[in-house]
C-alpha cells in the first residue's frame, strides 16, 4: 500500500445556512422534515420527479466529513456545495448567498485539522451566483472574493451559465477571469437530459444519475469546445465530473461530425480530440477499464497537437493521460443501502485506480492524489 497522499477532489456538502434555506422551502429543491418513530425524518427532493432520499448530518456537517475521511483513508478533500446550487435564486439572493456561502466555506476548510504544517484537510470550490439577470459585475466579484479565500481553489460550476448554457458569449468576462485568477473549474451536472426519455418504468434514481448527469455533462462541454471557449481561454482549467461522461468514447465521432458540417468547419484551432488533452477528469467512473480508457483518450489528444494532423499509430502512452485525472467519492451521495464499515462507491473507485492496466504506482498515486496537489497547487 502506498503511503502517498489520497486526495477527494469529487465531495459534496450543503452548508447549514444552504440546507437551511433548504428547509424553508416548499418547492424544489427542498428539504421536508417529517416525523419517523417520534424523530425528525429529513428527506432531500432535487432533481425532476424526485422520491426523496433520506439526508442527515453527513451533508452539512464538517465533523462527518473528517469521519468519513478517516474512515477511508483520505487525508484531503476538495469540497464543493452539491447541486443545484444557487440556479433556482432570483440574482439579488444569489449575489448575496454565494458571498455568505463562500465565507462559511472559508471558514469550513479553515478550522479544519491541519495535515502539516502548510496543509489543512480540507479545501473547496466556491460558488459563482451564475444565474440568468446578474450582472457581470457581480460575478467579477464574485471571483475576486473567491481568489482572495486562501482555502478555496477553484468554483464548482452547472451547466445553464446565465441561463443559455455555457456557450453563451455573455460568460466570456468570467472565462477570462477564471482563467486570470488560476481557480479550477470544476463542471458538474443538475438537470440531466430529458425526463421524458427515462419512461414510466419506477427505476429510482438510476436512469437520471447513470445516464442523465453525464450526458449533461458531456453536452455542456461539446459545446464549450464548439462555441471555441478553450481557444479564446486555453490556460482554463477545467475539472469534469463523473470523468467526463461520455465524452471521451464520443470524441472521434465528434470530430468527424465537426469536420463534415460546413458550420463549424473551419471555426475551431484544433482537431476535437485534442482539446480533451487540455481537460481535467475525476476518477469517478467505478471501474478499472473506463479510467484506463479515459487517459488514453487524453493521452491521445497529443496526436493533435499540430492543428489536427493525422494520427500516427504508435501506441499510445496510457501514463501520461493519467496525470489528468483525480479521485474522488461523490460523498455524502451513494451512501451504502445497508450499514458497512467502508462505502461501496468509495472502495470500487480505489480499487478501479488500483487495477488499471499500464498504470504503474507513480501514476495510481498520482489519481489517487498527487495530482490534485499538483492542480490545486497544494504544498
Ligand atoms: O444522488 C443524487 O441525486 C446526486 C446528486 O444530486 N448530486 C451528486 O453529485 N451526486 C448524486
Amino acid at each position: 500500500m502506498s503511503l502517498a497522499r489520497l486526495v477527494d477532489v469529487h465531495t459534496h456538502v450543503y452548508l447549514p445556512r444552504y440546507a437551511a434555506l433548504l428547509r424553508s422551502r416548499t418547492t424544489l429543491p427542498r428539504i421536508i422534515t417529517s416525523s419517523r418513530e417520534g424523530k425528525p425524518d429529513d428527506r432531500l427532493f432535487i432533481l425532476d420527479r424526485d422520491t426523496g432520499r433520506p439526508v442527515g448530518s453527513q451533508y452539512w456537517d464538517r465533523d462527518e466529513k473528517l469521519k468519513f475521511m478517516d474512515r477511508h483513508g483520505i487525508d484531503m478533500s476538495v469540497v464543493s456545495s452539491a447541486n443545484p446550487w444557487l440556479d433556482f435564486l432570483p440574482a439579488s439572493e444569489a449575489q448575496t448567498l454565494a458571498t455568505q456561502l463562500n465565507e462559511d466555506l472559508e471558514q469550513y476548510c479553515a478550522d479544519s485539522p491541519s495535515l502539516s504544517p502548510s496543509l489543512k484537510r480540507l479545501y473547496g470550490f466556491g460558488l459563482l451566483p451564475l444565474v440568468p439577470e446578474i450582472s457581470t459585475a457581480a460575478l467579477l466579484e464574485a471571483i475576486e472574493q473567491i481568489s482572495k479565500l486562501s482555502h478555496l481553489k477553484g468554483i464548482i460550476m452547472g451547466t445553464r451559465g446565465l441561463g443559455k448554457g455555457l456557450d453563451s458569449e455573455d460568460l466570456d468576462p468570467v472565462w477570462a477571469a477564471l482563467e486570470k485568477s488560476g481557480l479550477v473549474v470544476f463542471l458538474h451536472p443538475h438537470y440531466g437530459v430529458d425526463v421524458e426519455a427515462w419512461g414510466e418504468k419506477d427505476n429510482g434514481h438510476v436512469l437520471p444519475l447513470a445516464l442523465g448527469f453525464p450526458f449533461e455533462t458531456t453536452i455542456a462541454t461539446t459545446r464549450l469546445i464548439l462555441a471555441g471557449v478553450f481557444d479564446r481561454f486555453p490556460s482554463l482549467r477545467l475539472l469534469l465530473a463523473h470523468s467526463g461522461g461520455a465524452l471521451p468514447q464520443l470524441s472521434s465521432r465528434l470530430a468527424s461530425c465537426i469536420e463534415h458540417d460546413p458550420v463549424v468547419a473551419s471555426r475551431l484551432k484544433h482537431d476535437a480530440r485534442w482539446y480533451l488533452g487540455k481537460l481535467y477528469f475525476d476518477a469517478v467512473a467505478y471501474g478499472p477499464e473506463e479510467l484506463g480508457f479515459v487517459s488514453d483518450v487524453i493521452s491521445r489528444s497529443q496526436r493533435y497537437e499540430a492543428g489536427g494532423s493525422v494520427p500516427t499509430n504508435t501506441a499510445v502512452d496510457r501514463a501520461l493521460g493519467s496525470r489528468r485525472m483525480l479521485f474522488g467519492t461523490d460523498h455524502p451521495f451513494f451512501p451504502p443501502l445497508q450499514p458497512t464499515e467502508k462505502w461501496k462507491s468509495v472502495v470500487e473507485n480505489l480499487q478501479a485506480i488500483d487495477a488499471v492496466t499500464g498504470w504503474g504506482q507513480v501514476e495510481k498515486d498520482g489519481v489517487r492524489g498527487a495530482n490534485a496537489l499538483s492542480l490545486f497547487n497544494l504544498v
